[in-house]
């Protein structure tokens, strides 16, 4: 499935787009079973292979929970098919071309009650490097609904024109952030999604998302692809196209 025209004008001009019903029930119930009570699995036993980043909060006596955890095609077969799905790497091809590389699949569990801000910010500001231009593009797709009750993803459309904008920097999770970190901001708009649902954004939209103090979970996965070639140390896998070789 490729994107219709007024899909790419919404793209372009917004920095973002929304797609409904992307993956097919049957893979959003295995991922929802295979990432069920991933916050106490983890705390058992961390793969090696698995990067994990907790909240953090001011109470010591809150149960630890999971913010963001890296690689998590590996802890869910479900998210390792999404994630090289034609149904998600044609509408990635319509918007970067035919030579695409996985940089990354991570995993944001934005737990029921704990699930803290994830401050306004732009991706390019982590993904730089000189020899990298702002092409790399997200999929975040929606495990559980996603409401403004439980912090759902907010984006300022139209952001994507201004450029990179100067980050401050922070000793923890989400350490890069635009001035004001999560301050009330009149043009954001809250993207609400069901299971299934996938939402494509731009390097350098500007996003963020609320805490969640909702009973209800908001698990949510993003997979960051590239065009390869486009500094390959961010090119982890190649799953499309042809791969390129200097001189
Ligand atoms: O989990 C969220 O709501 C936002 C995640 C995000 O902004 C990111 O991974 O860049």
């Amino acid at each position: 499935m490729s994107l219709m025209n007024r899909e790419m004008e919404f793209y372009s001009e917004n920095g973002y787009l929304l797609k409904k019903h992307l993956v097919p029930t049957s893979i959003i119930e295995q991922i929802a079973k295979e990432t069920d009570q991933i916050h106490e699995r983890m705390l058992d036993n961390i793969p090696s292979s698995i990067g994990i980043s907790w909240e953090e909060y001011d109470d010591p006596g809150k149960p630890k929970r999971i913010r963001q955890l890296m690689h998590s095609e590996l802890v869910s077969d479900g998210i390792n098919r999404v994630l090289r799905s034609d149904e998600v790497l044609d509408i990635i091809e319509t918007l970067i071309g035919p030579n695409i590389s996985l940089y990354h699949s991570k995993l944001l569990p934005k737990s029921a009650y704990y699930g803290t801000i994830t401050p306004w910010h732009q991706d390019y500001s982590y993904w730089k490097g000189a020899d990298n231009q702002p092409l790399m593009i997200n999929c975040m797709f929606f495990i559980d609904a996603a409401t403004t009750g439980n912090g759902c993803i907010q984006f300022v459309p139209g952001s994507h024109k201004k450029g990179l904008l100067d980050h401050d920097h922070g000793n923890h999770s989400f350490g890069l952030y635009l001035p004001g970190f999560f301050e009330e901001c009149d043009e954001a708009v809250p993207v609400e999604a069901e299971p299934g649902d996938c939402i494509f954004f731009g390097p350098l939209v500007i996003h963020g998302s609320n805490t969640n103090k909702s009973p209800y979970h908001r698990r949510a996965n993003t997979f960051a692809y590239n065009v390869t070639n486009n500094n390959p140390r961010q090119c982890r896998e190649v799953l499309r196209g042809t791969v390129l070789i200097d001189g």
